[in-house]
């Protein structure tokens, strides 16, 4: 990835949390006042622009969270890395919007007993729906916090059954230049693919994340279904997913192949090795001037350490 520009800092950024705090009265107003639990929305979503606001009800809060401040819905949905709609933090948000959301489909292959195609409807009832804030940090220097709404990746995957021969698992994004026109440009070699080994994704912090502040994900945020690994780079988190395969390879992913000295496999937040370009030690959170330090696997190591036990990840990067 590179680095386009200094970070802007938006005035925006400075309102998260009371516009949170109202969105989720107007949530529990709307819960109270009959819709049914679960997904309240779910019945209105409309092909194109129209489901962007469905909001959730009935959250169950999930394990994990941050009790750090949240940034604010703003800088989430408008500082964005989605290079099919071009390589500015603003062109996510200014270019996703045309994206055709509905019908969607993911289909589910590879080293798997019970391949199947899901319906987005399908993949959004599949498991309990919880909020489940966390720490995000891009490989560019800068983390947000996000209150994502998902549910574990495990419980896709339980449902598929991974035969004995599936070591990873690779995500591809939709290949669509006609919607997405930075696919029309040699930045990666589209589509978007990433990987996880069959232990990352099978870890309770992995997501499979459809929504964030209580609402259906904005295109811009990877829409209608995407995972996200808070402890990794955030590139590792593949956006509008469409294809998912079980393999028994280790995966090439997207900035790997981009970039193979810049991009390993493992992508694991580590302050301790540098980016050739630039030090990874300290970050700057969306919405705060000062720098923090980064913390080892983003501060999930109590989660996630035992998962890379006796390797070396200065090689395993
Ligand atoms: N398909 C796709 N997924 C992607 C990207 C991308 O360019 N294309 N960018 C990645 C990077 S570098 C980051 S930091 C996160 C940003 O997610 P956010 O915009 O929702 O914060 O998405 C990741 N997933
Ligand atoms: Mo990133």
């Amino acid at each position: 990835m590179l680095i386009r520009r200094p970070y802007d800092i938006r005035p925006s950024e400075i309102t998260g949390q009371t516009l949170y705090r109202d969105r989720r009265e107007f949530i529990r107003a709307a819960a109270a006042l009959g819709a049914a639990g679960g997904l309240a929305a779910a019945g209105l979503l409309a092909p194109g622009q129209a489901h962007s606001a469905a909001k959730f009800a009935d959250l169950r809060k999930g394990p994990f969270a941050t009790d750090e401040t949240l940034t604010a819905f703003e800088s989430i949905t408008n500082y964005n890395n989605y290079y099919e709609f071009g390589t500015d933090k603003e062109d996510p948000a200014a270019h996703a919007g045309k994206l055709k959301t509905r019908p969607w489909t993911v289909k589910v292959e590879g080293e798997v007993k019970k391949p199947k195609t899901f319906d987005v409807e399908e993949l959004l009832k599949l498991a309990p729906l919880e909020e489940r804030i966390y720490r995000m940090r891009c490989v560019e220097g800068w983390s947000m916090v996000i209150p994502w709404v998902g549910y574990p990746l495990s419980e896709l995957i339980k449902r598929v059954e991974p035969t004995g021969n599936a070591k990873f698992m690779e995500f591809y994004t939709l290949l669509d230049p006609e919607q997405m026109p930075g696919q029309k440009m040699p930045i990666l070699d589209w589509p978007y693919v990433e990987g996880l080994r069959m232990d990352e994704a099978m870890h309770p912090l992995a997501l499979l994340a459809v929504g964030l502040y209580g609402q259906v994900l904005l295109n811009q945020n990877g829409a209608p279904v995407r995972t996200v690994v808070p402890w990794k780079y955030g590139f590792k988190s593949a956006k509008s997913v469409v294809r998912i395969r079980f393999t028994g390879e280790q995966p090439k992913i997207a900035w790997e192949m981009a970039a193979p000295h810049e991009y390993g496999f493992y992508s694991n937040v580590n302050p301790k090795v540098d980016h050739p370009r630039w030090s990874q030690a300290k970050e700057r959170r969306i919405g705060e001037f000062r720098k923090r330090e980064t913390l080892m696997f983003n501060g999930y190591a109590d989660q996630v350490a035992s998962l890379y036990s006796g390797m070396d990840l200065k090689k395993f990067f």
